[in-house]
């Protein structure tokens, strides 16, 4: 394959993702998430190993343990007489109030526990889907519930809970607990919008009990009147009036599919999944060959020119652009996440973050925000409703190998400089000024008003005119932490410090906010890592970026949000020796009669 480049995204976020693929079942390829079998063979394995007790063992992870990076470059470069590297999963599990750390290696029948070990830190697993529910279930025969709930003439039957985590405020010692929250429906599905106020229940999970309850005040309930979001219980007038568009593929999808391996265009990649990321994409890589296929046509420019300066002559030129979108959506509670990864002909790939769902609000006497005198941290967004000020941080493990897996990070800082020739006009011009990273230190940045250009070089590969191959990150809106830096949930957030953080490659420094986040106390951070302060210059090097949204909710987000976005791009910066899309032609029209 001549002159390939490749260049590798691996993508975590940290929130948790319930995504799942509808693919093969089969798996060939090392970084395949695990499969329905695979599961009943770990989950065979591990209750195996607790032999008895194992009625007392509850599953919080299980995820394929990716092997080395060199045993996958290896595999991939050689595959036809390779056997892959040994197909392993990593299993989380509680057991008598202890989370213990498996490694099951399936390469073997029946699988084998490779090691198991009980994890001693701070912090606890992902909650399970039925502990979460059999805690909002717990309320429902809590006397003291029961006469809260009369007490505010509600109808038990209406009333939904829900669990949150409680985060961590500096106690000593931790039990693994949930707080529970009562909601009301009686008249709409979106119970977000009627919280109960003023009952406070935690649940410690290990005994599945309430072990605190106040009831502490009441406050008017805000109707369900405009809280539906069902086209059904809506009424006219309907609109505004839209017409259907379409995206047609009168050739074919475009795109192939082989396993989790999709090819489009001169795209290459991986989509794998996990549990508590969500998809990630792997070994995503561009030929630098020339193919000339033609995708759907997505209505926008890849590029264009009209040049009049030739006297006589008019030349327009312009090609459409075709993207290949992978999107995931993910349901967390209240919010929906849309997120996209946006492929480009170009060498591009842009992410996007689409956010919509439903807000979290809190009920309040007023009816008008003329009445509020104080502080109610947020908008009013109708009667007795406030929703609240939130933030949302999403980070991106983004482990590139430009053209191979020693890169460089550079910052390109654009200075201003004066004009130093007498007798010219001009005062200033600008400039740029490359700095390489030399550590973590060096890399970590407060993104913000400063132009700068943030490139990931390979400093051992260069164009045919001599520049490094690279491929740049375009931030797109920023957010920065507004809390105090000693602030508790700061300090576990502490992966948001900064913009963007680059480390060296590390396959057990996954999580930005740590393995274990539910109660954790901010020792296991991105944050904390790079405290060492490792050389990452010419290093296999990974990239973290956090998206962030402040949001401060407006009335339009009530009673479900229109989406809003937030992205970042990739894009290559002296990768390709010139424009690697020039000699692309856009594909025909696709001209459909259409009735109005
Ligand atoms: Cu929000």
């Amino acid at each position: 394959m001549a002159s390939t480049h490749r260049v590798l995204v691996s993508l975590l976020s940290i929130t948790l993702f319930s995504f799942i693929l509808s693919a093969s079942s089969r798996h060939q390829h090392p970084l395949d998430p695990l499969t329905p079998a695979e599961f009943s063979l770990i989950q065979h394995a591990v209750m195996g190993s607790y032999g008895a007790s194992s009625t007392n063992v509850t599953f919080h992870y299980v995820g394929l343990d990716e092997p080395d990076k060199p045993l996958v470059y290896s595999w991939m470069s050689n595959r036809a007489d390779k056997q892959p590297p040994h197909r392993r999963a990593s299993v989380v599990v509680r057991f008598r109030e202890q989370t213990h750390e498996l490694i099951v290696d399936l390469s073997s029948r029946p699988p084998s526990i490779v090691s198991k070990e009980v994890y001693h830190g701070h912090g606890f697993p992902i909650l399970t889907l039925e502990e979460q529910m059999a805690a909002g279930d717990l309320p429902r025969t809590h006397d003291e519930f029961i006469r809260s709930i009369e007490k505010r003439g509600l109808n038990m039957s209406d009333v939904v809970c829900s669990t949150y985590s409680v985060g961590w405020y500096g106690e000593l010692r931790s039990r693994r607990v949930v707080k529970v929250l009562a909601y009301y429906t009686n008249g709409t599905v979106n119970f977000y919008m009627r919280p109960i106020e003023g009952i406070l229940m935690v649940v410690d999970l290990e005994l599945m009990k309430i072990v605190k309850y106040h009831d502490r005040f009441t406050t008017s309930m805000p109707t369900a009147e405009d809280t539906e979001y069902r086209l059904e219980k809506q009424n006219p007038p309907f609109g505004p009036h839209l017409k259907g568009a379409a995206i047609v593929q009168p050739h074919g999808p475009g795109f192939e599919i082989k396993g989790h391996t999709i090819s489009w265009a001169d795209w290459k990649f991986h989509i794998g999944f996990d549990v508590r990321v969500g998809p990630i994409i792997s070994l995503a890589s561009i030929y630098d060959l020339e193919k000339g296929k033609y995708r759907q046509y997505a209505g926008n420019i890849m590029w264009r020119h009209t040049e009049t300066g030739i006297s006589g002559e008019t030349i327009r030129e312009v090609r459409s652009d075709v993207s290949l979108v992978v999107r995931s959506v993910s349901t967390v509670g209240n919010y929906d996440y849309i997120i996209d990864w946006e492929f480009k002909p170009s060498g591009s790939i842009k992410f996007k973050v689409g956010l919509t769902g439903l807000l979290e609000v809190k009920a309040v006497n007023y009816t008008h925000a003329s009445q509020i005198t104080e502080d109610e941290y947020g908008t009013m967004v109708g009667a007795n409703t406030i929703a609240t000020h939130h933030d949302h941080f999403l980070t991106y493990h983004l482990d590139l190998d430009v053209d191979g897996a020693s890169n460089s990070f550079v910052k390109t800082n654009l200075i201003t400089k004066p004009v130093a020739e007498e007798g010219v006009p001009r005062k200033s011009y600008w400039t740029v000024s490359s700095k390489t990273a030399r550590t973590e230190s060096e890399a970590q940045l407060h993104l913000g008003l400063e132009p700068c250009d943030l490139v990931v070089v390979n400093p051992n590969k260069r164009t045919k005119v001599g520049n490094n191959v690279g491929y740049r990150l375009i931030p797109g809106s920023i957010a920065s932490p507004i809390l105090f830096r000693d602030d508790y949930p700061q300090f576990r957030a502490a992966f948001t410090d900064n913009n963007l953080w680059v480390t060296p490659y590390d396959k057990s420094e996954k999580w930005a906010g740590g393995r274990y986040v539910d109660q954790s106390r901010g020792d296991d951070t991105l944050a904390v890592w790079t405290k060492r302060n490792r050389k990452i210059e010419n290093e296999d090097i990974v990239l973290w970026y956090t998206l962030g949204v402040h949001h401060v909710p407006y009335q339009e987000d009530f009673p479900i949000m229109p989406t809003l976005s937030a992205g970042f791009e990739l894009r290559p910066s002296n990768f390709f020796n010139r424009n690697p899309v020039l000699k692309t032609k856009s594909p025909k029209p696709v001209i459909r009669s259409c009735k109005p």
